[in-house]
């Protein structure tokens, strides 16, 4: 497998990986996609081992005790100990493969909200969340538990004085994304962690915007649990994982039912397996697991510190570029070393989709809309903003193909 692992100090005109992304080089019309918060693209290595795996190995896993299988299943539970050893987890069985953060969330939701919270409990959250970490909270509203949101200073940073306000002896559940997918904030979620457990709340990190681009370190945050979706950092779609500390995992009741998740069934009840498989209902993704293992290879070949630094590169490029017009407005933390990832803007006078339609059409694929953060629109009081999204692939080409098609935006809009 050949990685280039080396990410250079400075900016280049052309990311030195985008050669592993077969994408850049085979649609003629070539690609600048700025549209990664979404979803990341897909280096070689990941499509390969998804194809090696189809072809040399596939069966289904844990439950035939032929060669075949288990090879397939060396492989899927090589993948875990792979996302294992990515966030420092203590131990593979802390890792639950699912379908990404969405699910995880869902799951603990189910299985925090149906079987230990009880009416009058709150959950509390923030202003900036995506609504795969407000949706399912607000579901457990018919068990008369409440969802709570800290809110946000005007640099985009959760205003920890609300936060502090609204943790109160109620408050069960604390769940903050680790980098919000608008304003790109990164939370402090170590302080979180000992906000929450000082007040006998867990910790829920929906790292579906952190895991591909900053170093994390479960340990170190000190969270509960922490969701991430695979198709995010270079793996296929319909891949995720949720990291749970192994005592809640062993105590908490499972959400889904089906097989794998059993350790016996019989007419009058059944018993659990042990975790994760308790948490595993149904064949997995185990194709989706083999390609977040070989992503989670790339990236770790390359360093994820050394991701992070070339995040800030294009990041602190980007905005001292939109930041050039002052028609432009841009949300979020000035302080690079405060955000990663995305960079939210609009255009004055100008709605966030035909920004993104017109950049579209010179090649430049970024999202508008309310990013699935809809509170966090109503908040900012606005109802859309464009949003470019960057990871390793990209280079200063890309941001500055950026800044020519929003003129031809202005010209459009003149
Ligand atoms: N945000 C975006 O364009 P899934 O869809 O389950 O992989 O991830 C959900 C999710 C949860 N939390 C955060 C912070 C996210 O950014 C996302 C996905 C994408 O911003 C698609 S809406």
């Amino acid at each position: 497998m050949r990685v280039v692992t080396k990410l250079p100090d400075a900016l280049p005109d052309i990311s030195p990986l985008a050669a592993d992304f077969p994408i850049f080089s085979e649609r003629k019309e070539g690609l600048v996609y700025l549209d990664s918060a979404a979803t990341s693209q897909k280096p070689r290595q990941v499509i390969d081992a998804v194809c090696e795996f189809e072809r040399k190995y596939n069966a289904n896993v844990h439950r035939g005790i032929y060669p075949l299988s288990e090879d397939a299943t060396e492989r899927y539970e090589g993948a875990r100990k792979k996302v294992a050893g990515f966030i420092n987890s203590e131990s593979a069985d802390e890792i639950v493969f699912l379908r990404g953060t969405t699910e995880a969330l869902n799951v603990l939701a189910l299985s925090l909200g149906i079987w230990q919270l009880k009416p009058g409990d709150e959950v509390l959250t923030t202003v900036m969340e995506h609504h795969s970490n407000v949706v399912p909270w607000q579901m457990l509203s018919w068990k008369g538990v409440r969802l709570k949101f800290a809110d946000i200073d005007s640099e985009g940073q959760i205003d920890m004085d609300d936060f502090a306000t609204k943790l109160t002896g109620r408050t069960k559940i604390v769940s903050v994304a680790h980098v919000s997918n608008v304003l790109g904030t990164i939370n402090p979620v170590r302080e979180i962690a000992d906000m929450a457990h000082d007040n006998s709340s867990l910790l829920i990190v929906d790292g579906a915007q952190s895991a591909p681009h900053i170093p994390v370190d479960v340990r170190k945050i000190g969270c509960d649990f922490f969701a991430l979706s695979g198709h995010k950092m270079l793996a296929p779609t319909g891949i995720g994982a949720l990291y749970g500390r192994y005592d809640l995992l062993r105590k908490i009741e499972p959400a889904l039912g089906g097989g794998e998740m059993i350790s016996e069934v019989h007419q009058n009840g059944c018993t659990w397996n042990v975790p994760p498989y308790k948490f595993e209902a149904g064949t997995p993704n185990i194709i989706g697991a083999i390609g977040l293992g070989a992503a989670v290879d790339y990236l770790s070949a390359i360093g994820m510190e050394n991701v992070e630094r070339y995040d800030r590169h294009l990041i602190s490029y980007a905005l001292s570029r939109l930041g050039e017009s002052d028609d432009i407005e841009i949300y979020g933390p000035h302080d690079i070393e405060q955000r990663s990832g995305v960079i939210a803007f609009n255009l004055k006078g100008v709605h966030g989709h035909d920004t993104a339609e017109i950049l579209g059409r010179r090649g430049v694929s970024i999202r508008s809309g309310h990013h699935c953060a809809q509170p966090l629109m109503e908040r900012l009081g606005i109802s859309s903003a464009s949003r470019a999204s960057f990871y390793l692939y990209n280079g200063k080409r890309d941001v500055d193909a950026l800044i020519d098609a929003l003129d031809e935006v202005r010209k459009v809009f003149a």
